[in-house]
């Protein structure tokens, strides 16, 4: 066994979250060590250099002794109850009144002075922080913006410790790990499944999840999926929603023929003065301006900001038009509702069909519900990488499935069945873990395999 020293906090995974952990300890002059259950993590070298004198463990941590320590902060990819871990949630720790096994965020909750602005959900979680981060600089508010996306949530505070206002992308596993965050605003935009094989089963990921709301002053969530709404009682809470229109909500609501952006009966914009398109864009929208509002920024900045926003990489973007069929890169859909998002949003614009490029980690999810979408709106689907098999099982009596091993035969396949007024659309439903180093590798190797293509085509 390998004692942890006296009063020593263990951080758990030395990846991006444990670094922004160890430089934050080392600000706060508290003495820890590390440990992760790789046996070679990569940058333990680095590691090493950078901080000479500190402990590192590697491999099981069933091999170390907790007994003396502090408290255990792990990393979000580490799962809490990884053996070595046991009773370690349960056990209280009367230093600071939270369980002995916490994550950054509750480091970061005892720290920050600022409010909190938190967003969690299955999809559109980094939209819709980057969005609302978007309209805190135009409302002239001095923000900081990360957490899962982005710059670690302790990095943020230490590189912008004047900021007014922290917006937070939170993911289930960092929320599983957070005590208590008390946001002055926290949104919980939507849940499908995803992250089964860490969480369970759905309850256990839409529990982890529900932990966003805290302490909540303000909660924001979706009128359209119940299984947001908060399980405990919260005087201030708003709906938002595209199918669900309420009183008092943020809705999407039809006027002489005109689709508006609007709280209540009150219209605040044309969703034709978007540049995102498709009606999770306009929930998205309309989430980020219901947090907005509450967090008191200026509604014309706000929609100013809404109006001039395009999107991010690698979410239904369109890299280019070949031989009339169009390119869409949505290599961040990782899971079954993103892919259903944007089968949806693009589908029905069409003139042809869909040819869908599908496949890499499923996660544990059910890929059943895409078939119905599809029957309507695909031509095909071709499916790669390690859930090609169940992709292929879900989906063959729906449309035609055509199964390879990777990304680059699927749009060599793509390529030569489309036709003009088609649309090839890359949204996974998977993780990319399998065949690249994640998805941003993915979605680059398609977006280079269609310029390099168009290139070819361009005399
Ligand atoms: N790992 C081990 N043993 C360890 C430590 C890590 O096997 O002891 C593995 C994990 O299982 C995982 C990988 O190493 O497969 C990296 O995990 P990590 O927690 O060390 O990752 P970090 O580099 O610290 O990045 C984490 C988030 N990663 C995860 O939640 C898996 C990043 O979110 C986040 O940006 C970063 O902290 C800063 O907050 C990424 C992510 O994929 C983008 N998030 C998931 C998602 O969005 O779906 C939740
Ligand atoms: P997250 O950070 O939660 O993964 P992103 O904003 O990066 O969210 O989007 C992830 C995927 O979800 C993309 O494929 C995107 O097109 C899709 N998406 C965006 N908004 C929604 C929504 N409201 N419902 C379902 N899918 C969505």
């Amino acid at each position: 066994m390998v004692q942890v020293p006296n009063g020593f906090t263990v951080v758990v995974g030395l990846g991006l979250s444990g670094q922004a952990i160890c430089r934050h300890l080392t600000q706060l002059g508290r003495p820890f060590m590390v440990a992760d259950t790789r046996e070679a993590p990569p940058g333990v070298e680095a590691f090493r250099q950078t901080y000479p004198d500190v402990q590192v463990h590697c491999g099981s941590l069933a091999a170390l002794d907790f007994c003396q320590a502090y408290e255990v902060v792990i990393s979000p990819g580490v799962d809490p109850r990884t053996a070595g871990l046991e009773g370690l949630l349960e056990r209280h720790n009367p230093a600071t009144g939270e369980p002995m096994l916490v994550g950054e965020i509750a480091l970061f909750k005892r720290a920050v002075k600022a409010p909190i602005a938190a967003i969690t959900g299955s999809n559109a979680k980094s939209t819709v922080t980057t969005l609302l981060g978007e309209m805190a600089a135009a409302s002239g508010i001095n923000a900081a913006v990360g957490g899962n996306l982005g710059t670690p949530a302790l990095d943020l505070l230490a590189q912008k410790p004047d900021a007014d206002l922290y917006i937070l992308e939170l993911s289930s596993f960092q929320l599983e790990t957070t005590p208590s965050l008390g946001a002055a605003s926290a949104a919980f935009l939507n849940l499908c499944d995803d992250h089964l094989d860490r969480h369970g089963d759905l309850e256990g990921y839409r529990q982890a999840k529900q932990r966003i709301f805290i302490g909540a002053e303000h909660a924001v969530v979706n009128a359209d999926d119940p299984q947001t709404w908060p399980d405990q009682p919260l005087e201030h809470i708003e709906h938002f929603g595209v199918h669900t229109p309420r009183d008092a909500a943020w809705g999407l609501v039809e006027q002489q023929g005109h689709w508006w952006l609007m709280q209540g009966k009150m219209p605040w914009l044309l969703a034709d003065e978007l540049r995102i398109t498709g009606q999770h864009n306009y929930a998205n929208a309309l989430a980020a301006l219901a947090m907005g509002r509450a967090l008191g920024f200026d509604k014309a900045s706000m929609c100013g900001a809404l109006k001039a926003f395009v999107g991010l990489p690698h979410r239904s973007e369109t890299i280019a038009e070949l031989n009339g069929v169009r390119w869409v890169n949505d290599s961040k859909g990782t899971n079954v509702g993103a892919t259903l998002a944007a089968i949806n949003g693009i589908g029905t614009t069409l003139q042809g069909k869909l040819l869908l490029l599908a496949g890499g980690v499923g996660k544990g999810a059910d890929f059943s519900p895409l078939a119905a979408p599809l029957a309507n709106s695909a031509r095909t689907a071709i499916v790669f990488g390690a859930d090609a098999p169940r992709l292929a099982e879900a989906l063959n009596e729906a449309i035609p499935v055509e199964r390879v091993e990777h990304l680059t035969q699927a749009m060599e396949v793509a390529f030569a069945m489309a036709k003009s007024g088609d649309c090839v659309l890359l949204s996974p439903a998977c993780a990319s873990l399998d065949q690249f180093a994640n998805y941003q590798a993915r979605g680059d190797a398609f977006r280079h395999w269609v310029e390099h293509k168009r290139s070819e085509l361009t005399p």
